[in-house]
C-alpha cells in the first residue's frame, strides 16, 4: 500500500515539472538578433539607489537588520535627492564607455522609484516627487544609452507578499495572488511608459516565488513586447531554494535569456549569453568611505568579462542628494579613456579562443585576435597552439608592430618590449589569414 501511495506521488511530482518545463519550453524566446545586439555592447552601467542613501547601509539587506525597520520603512518622507540629474548620471555612463544603464526601479525594499498607481510607497510620495525612471529613460535617449530596469520579485515592504523581513516565517494572512497580480500591472506601466530593452528581475530565490510565477509573469512580460531582454532571475534553477541558487550558468529549466554571475567573472562560453555584476566598490547601494575598485582592477575586469564572451554590469550606487561620488564618477571617466583608445578590442567582439588567465586575455573579431596584456612578466609572450592558423602581422592596437615567431605547429610566441604601451592593459592585434571567430575553443 505505502509503495503504491509513493509511486502515486513520484508520478504526480514527475508529470508537475514535466508540465512545468513543457510550459517554460513553450514560451516567447528573445530572439536571437536582439541578444546578439546585447552581447556587442559589452558594459553598461548598474544603479542601485533609494531613500537608504539617507543611512549609508545596503539596500533591502539593512531594513531592520541594522536600521530598524520602522525607521527604514519612513526614510522616504526625509528623501529629497535635488541634485539628481539623470543627464549627469547618463553622461556618466556615456563617458565610461558604458552602452545600457539598468536602475533598481524596485529593490527588495519595495520603494518604487516611478510614480506607479498601484503602490503609494513611491518617489511622488517623498518631498522630491519627480519621476526618477521617466527622467532617465529620457537622459538614455538623448545620448544614445540602452534604458534598462531592474525589478524585484521578492518585496518585503508589499503586506501581500508573504516574507516581511529577510529569513522570517510566511505571513499566512499575505497574498501572493494579489501581489503577483500588482506586480504584473507595474511591469506593465513600466514596459508601456519607459520601453525598457532589458529587465533585471532579482530576488527569486525565497518560498513564495514559484517557477510557475516565472512562466505566469515571463509571459506576461513578453505578451506585452516580445523583445525585451530578460535575465535569469525570474527562475534561474528549477527549484528555488536559495541556497546555491546560482545564477551564473544558463540552466536548462532557466527563464529569462542569459546567466548573470554576481561580484565575481564568469567563465567563458561561446554557447550561453551571460553578464557579470559587480560593485565599483564593495556594496550595492551608497555607503560612505567604501573601499573603491583600483583602475587596473576595473579594466581587467571588463577586459576578462569580454575574454569570456561576457558582459560587464558594472553598479554604482549614488549618494542621498542624486550625485555619484567625484571619485566613481573620475574612475568610470578612465575607463573611457581606455576604451576610446581599444574599445575595438571589446565592443562587438566574441570572447576566446584562450581562457583568460592573469597574464592576459583574448577577444576576437573578422580575421583580427586581440591579446590584452596585463603585465610583462619577461621579454616573450608565448601563446596556445593556433591549429592550421597562419599570423600575418602583430602590432599594438594603435600602436607599434611587434616582432613575433610562429612554428610549424601553430604556436605563436610575442617578442614583447620593455615598457608596455598601457600599464593596466596593452592591446595587441594578431591578424591572422582566417575568420578569429572559427577558432574552436
Ligand atoms: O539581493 C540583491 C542585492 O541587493 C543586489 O541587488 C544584487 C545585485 O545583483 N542581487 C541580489 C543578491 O544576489
Amino acid at each position: 500500500m505505502k509503495l503504491l501511495f509513493n509511486s502515486l506521488i513520484f508520478l504526480l511530482l514527475f508529470f508537475q515539472l514535466n508540465a512545468q518545463e513543457k510550459s517554460a519550453t513553450s514560451l516567447i524566446k528573445t530572439p536571437k538578433s536582439v541578444l546578439d545586439d546585447f552581447m556587442d555592447q559589452r558594459f553598461g552601467m548598474f544603479i542601485h539607489w533609494g531613500p537608504v542613501t539617507l543611512r549609508g547601509t545596503e539596500i533591502g539587506w539593512s531594513r531592520g537588520l541594522g536600521v530598524p525597520t520602522e525607521e527604514y520603512d519612513n526614510l522616504y518622507k526625509q528623501f529629497n535627492p535635488l541634485l539628481f540629474s539623470a543627464d549627469a548620471w547618463v553622461k556618466t555612463a556615456k563617458d565610461a564607455g558604458m552602452k545600457y544603464l539598468t536602475i533598481t526601479a524596485k529593490h527588495h525594499d519595495g520603494f518604487c522609484l516611478w510614480p506607479t498607481k498601484f503602490s503609494d510607497y513611491n518617489i511622488m510620495s517623498s518631498p522630491y516627487k519627480k519621476d526618477i525612471l521617466g527622467e532617465l529613460a529620457k537622459a538614455c535617449k538623448k545620448y544614445g544609452i540602452k534604458f534598462c530596469v531592474y525589478f524585484t520579485v521578492l518585496d518585503w515592504h508589499d503586506p501581500n507578499y508573504p516574507i516581511h523581513i529577510s529569513g522570517a516565517k510566511a505571513d499566512p494572512n499575505a497574498n501572493m495572488d494579489k501581489f503577483v497580480m500588482t506586480m504584473k500591472n507595474q511591469l506593465e506601466e513600466i514596459i508601456t511608459q519607459y520601453d525598457p530593452y532589458m529587465l533585471w528581475f532579482d530576488g527569486n530565490w525565497e518560498s513564495p516565488w514559484t517557477p510557475e510565477h516565472a512562466v505566469d509573469v515571463y509571459s506576461f512580460i513578453k505578451k506585452l513586447n516580445p523583445n525585451v531582454i530578460i535575465n535569469n532571475r525570474l527562475k534561474s534553477i528549477s527549484t528555488n531554494v536559495a541556497a546555491g541558487n546560482d545564477h551564473s550558468i544558463l540552466s536548462p529549466t532557466a527563464i529569462g535569456d542569459y546567466a548573470t554571475p554576481e561580484q565575481k567573472i564568469g567563465t567563458l562560453n561561446m554557447k550561453d549569453p551571460w553578464e557579470t555584476c559587480m560593485t565599483i566598490c564593495e556594496q550595492w547601494a551608497w555607503k560612505p568611505n567604501d573601499n573603491m575598485k583600483s583602475l587596473k582592477q576595473c579594466l581587467q575586469t571588463l577586459i576578462k568579462t569580454a575574454g569570456g564572451n561576457g558582459n560587464l554590469l558594472f553598479n554604482v550606487g549614488p549618494q542621498a542628494n542624486g550625485q555619484i561620488e567625484e571619485r566613481q564618477v573620475k574612475r568610470l571617466k578612465e575607463m573611457g579613456d581606455w576604451l576610446k583608445i581599444y574599445g575595438e578590442s571589446i565592443y562587438g567582439t566574441k570572447g576566446g579562443p584562450f581562457v583568460p588567465n592573469e597574464t592576459y586575455a583574448a577577444t576576437r573579431k573578422a580575421k583580427k585576435l586581440f591579446i590584452h596584456v596585463f603585465e610583462r612578466k619577461s621579454a616573450t609572450l608565448s601563446l596556445p597552439v593556433l591549429p592550421g592558423i597562419k599570423v600575418n602581422k602583430a602590432y599594438f592596437l594603435k600602436g607599434a608592430k611587434i616582432t613575433y615567431t610562429q612554428d610549424t605547429n601553430g604556436s605563436v610566441t610575442l617578442q614583447l618590449p620593455e615598457q608596455l604601451p598601457n600599464a593596466d592593459a596593452s592591446v595587441i592585434v594578431l591578424e591572422l589569414n582566417t575568420n578569429a571567430g572559427d577558432i574552436p575553443v
